[in-house]
């Protein structure tokens, strides 16, 4: 039911470019036709292109390249993962916004996006750039009823959700590198956080928030990330469309999560060994009081990397940095 500009913009696209007629709109709503003209008006310094055609009614002809919630909601095609999406032009981070909408009851599915984050962050406070219009800043509320141990594997589920969706969306083949990032071609192009709120023997909510680098061009990023950081346009040489690839996200989070609630930890678990960059290779897992050298081997049902060390003995890595 339209009630909104938001409403609005969803009834126009799915019309399929036939006219919607103002009054019919204004009935609908329960407001006047100058009301619906108004949202029109704001429509289009959203910068959405919406002729009037005298008689018939409102024809939605171009969108910006914008998250706008109606947008992701038209690719997501009534998927029933997504329950609200609330949409931000520019925040400090989706991060603490989610946490509090969490707290105050938002459902599993709520997903909190910006076109720009001002002090987005990775694990320990680390900055991650976030610049406007140019990435899928996003945190998703999760609230699965599992033990608080359990949580850390989200973050292993994601990843392997947004490989496909970048493989199925943009054609590019993503790496999974432990525990949180994918790489392509050896650079960063996605970074998740995992965080949490949780009782001593349940979580109350899983915040997962994802940073994929999607329209960068290469002199976008900030010189100290020249090196590492990567795009999906970098690499696949083509502008993508960040409202159907936050759909695509979000729809196989929604599956992931799923698959995961019903069967275990074990099919996710052969999906990320399949799309991993970390296994088999020889790494450094570097952690607050030491250094662990050798080779990864795999990682458990709990999401724990295993590194066989050169004396081979196998530890178990639950957080660190792998560097080369
Ligand atoms: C991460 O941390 O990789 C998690 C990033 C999560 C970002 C999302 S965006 C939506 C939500 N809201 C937030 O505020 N955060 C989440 P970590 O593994 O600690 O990696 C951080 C490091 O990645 C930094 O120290 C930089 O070296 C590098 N980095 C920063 N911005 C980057 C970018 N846009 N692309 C690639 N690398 C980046």
């Amino acid at each position: 039911k339209v009630k909104d500009k938001e409403s609005l913009l969803r009834r126009l696209m799915e019309s399929g470019g036939e006219p919607v007629s103002g009054q019919m709109l204004a009935d609908e709503a329960g407001v006047s036709r100058t009301a619906v003209w108004k949202w029109v008006r704001e429509l289009e310094e959203d910068g959405y292109t919406v002729r009037s055609i005298r008689k018939k009614g409102y024809v939605l002809e171009a969108s910006p390249d914008r998250l706008s919630p109606a947008l992701i909601r038209k690719y997501l095609n009534d998927d029933p993962f997504v329950s609200e999406i609330i949409h931000f032009e520019s925040v400090g981070s989706t991060m603490p916004i989610a946490h509090r909408e969490a707290q105050n009851g938002a459902p599993n599915g709520t997903v909190i996006v910006a076109e720009e984050q001002t002090e987005g962050r990775g694990r320990l406070a680390r900055p991650w750039s976030s610049a406007a219009g140019k990435g899928i800043w996003m945190s998703v509320i999760l609230k699965p009823d599992i033990p608080p141990h359990r949580a850390p594997q989200f973050t292993l589920i994601t990843a392997v959700a947004i490989c496909r969706a970048i493989r199925e969306t943009a054609d590019v083949e993503a790496r999974i590198k432990w525990p949180n990032d994918l790489l392509v071609g050896g650079c960063k192009v996605t970074g998740i956080l995992t965080e949490l709120q949780a009782d001593p023997d349940r979580v109350q909510a899983i915040i997962i928030g994802t940073g994929i680098n999607v329209n960068q061009e290469p002199g976008d990023f900030p010189e100290e990330l020249a090196d590492i950081a990567t795009s999906l346009r970098i690499e696949s040489g083509q502008t993508v469309d960040r409202a159907a690839l936050a759909a695509s996200v979000l729809r196989n989070i929604g599956r992931y999560s799923s698959l995961y609630l019903e069967e275990g930890f074990a099919p996710i678990k052969a999906l990320w060994e399949e799309n991993s960059d970390t296994i088999g290779r020889k790494v450094n897992a570097v952690m607050m009081r030491e250094t662990v050298t050798g080779t990864a081997i795999g990682i458990t049902e709990e999401g724990v990397l295993e590194i066989r060390t050169d004396d081979g003995t196998v530890r178990g890595i639950y957080s660190a940095d792998i560097v080369p």
